[in-house]
């Protein structure tokens, strides 16, 4: 299926800069949603930008117009207030499922993350890996939003037949920056596959998937991603030498477990 137009939220942050043109196809048009300044178009790029807050109804239920799917990167990316992380990451994604469903977009890639299940210990699932629908063990307010934001993403789907896909994803940086991320990157073009994969699937399902590389020191499962057709083609090892000596840490969270809960973390 070709998705015409692509509405992605929190699209000035991290991801969003480094999906926007990855994603950019021929025949689709990608509307940028942020808080944040979000970069003019370049010459013949397809985009719509808009400037605002998620969790704006008005704003959300416009945003949805002629919308096929929305990729949520949106909210706080790490350890927060806890009144900020709910109202952005747990108000703020009900405000974009329920723009959704309203405005009757068939298909949400929602942005999980491996801090839903922070408190797994690596190696607990065995040899396969942590399989992407274990039941969360969030390791911070962060953890626990994400955790909600998943089983906003369940409801939605049982209750409107939403197409729903959860990515669990690693750290989806340039590089990876130390040991554990050796393990849990998820490369920026991998990302891209993945997301792909998520806006290709036919049948409107929902689905809590690993983000990740294939990784040769692989701590998660991609048999889920792998179900909808993800192949990843890249691995953090060749980056291996360039990461800081350290041990792999006990849980999949890492340091987030040491971050005391509802402060800004700078992670
Ligand atoms: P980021 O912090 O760089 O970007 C988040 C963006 O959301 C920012 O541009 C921010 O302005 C925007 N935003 C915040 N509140 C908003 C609101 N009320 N309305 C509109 N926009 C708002 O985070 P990053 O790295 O780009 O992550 C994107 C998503 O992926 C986040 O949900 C994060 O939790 C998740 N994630 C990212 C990982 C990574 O390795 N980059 C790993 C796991 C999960
Ligand atoms: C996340 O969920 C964060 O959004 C990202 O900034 C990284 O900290 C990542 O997890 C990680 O665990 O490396």
């Amino acid at each position: 299926m070709s998705i015409h137009r692509v509405l992605i939220t929190g699209a000035a942050g991290n991801l969003g800069r480094l999906m926007r043109p990855r994603l950019a196809r021929p025949d689709r048009v990608l509307r940028l949603l942020d808080l944040a300044p979000l970069e003019p178009a370049a010459p013949g790029e397809q985009v719509e930008l808009v400037t605002g807050s998620l969790n704006d109804p008005d704003l959300m239920a416009a945003a949805c117009v002629d919308v096929e799917a929305i990729i949520h990167l949106g909210g706080i990316s790490r350890e927060d207030d806890w009144a900020r992380i709910l109202e952005v990451n747990i108000d703020g994604t009900r405000t974009v499922l329920e723009a959704a469903r309203i405005a009757g977009v068939p298909k949400v890639v929602l942005a999980s993350s491996n801090h839903a299940v922070g408190y797994r210990r690596i190696g607990e699932a065995g040899p396969g890996g942590l399989p992407g629908e274990s039941t969360p063990r969030p390791d911070t307010y962060y953890g626990v939003s994400k955790a909600a934001l998943e089983a906003l993403g369940s409801l939605y789907h049982e209750r409107f037949g939403i197409d729903v896909s959860c990515l669990r994803i690693g750290s989806c940086f340039d590089e990876p920056a130390d040991v554990r991320q050796l393990s849990l990157w998820m490369s920026p073009d991998d990302c891209a596959r993945l997301l792909e994969a998520c806006l290709a699937t036919e049948e409107p399902g929902y689905r809590v998937l690993w983000g990740v590389s294939a990784n040769t020191r692989a701590v998660v499962s991609l048999r889920e991603a792998e179900a909808i057709g993800y192949r990843s083609l890249d691995d953090a090892e060749r980056f291996a030498d360039r990461v800081p000596p350290g041990a792999l840490p006990e849980h999949i969270g890492g340091a987030f477990l040491e971050t005391p809960l509802g402060q800004a973390n700078p992670i």
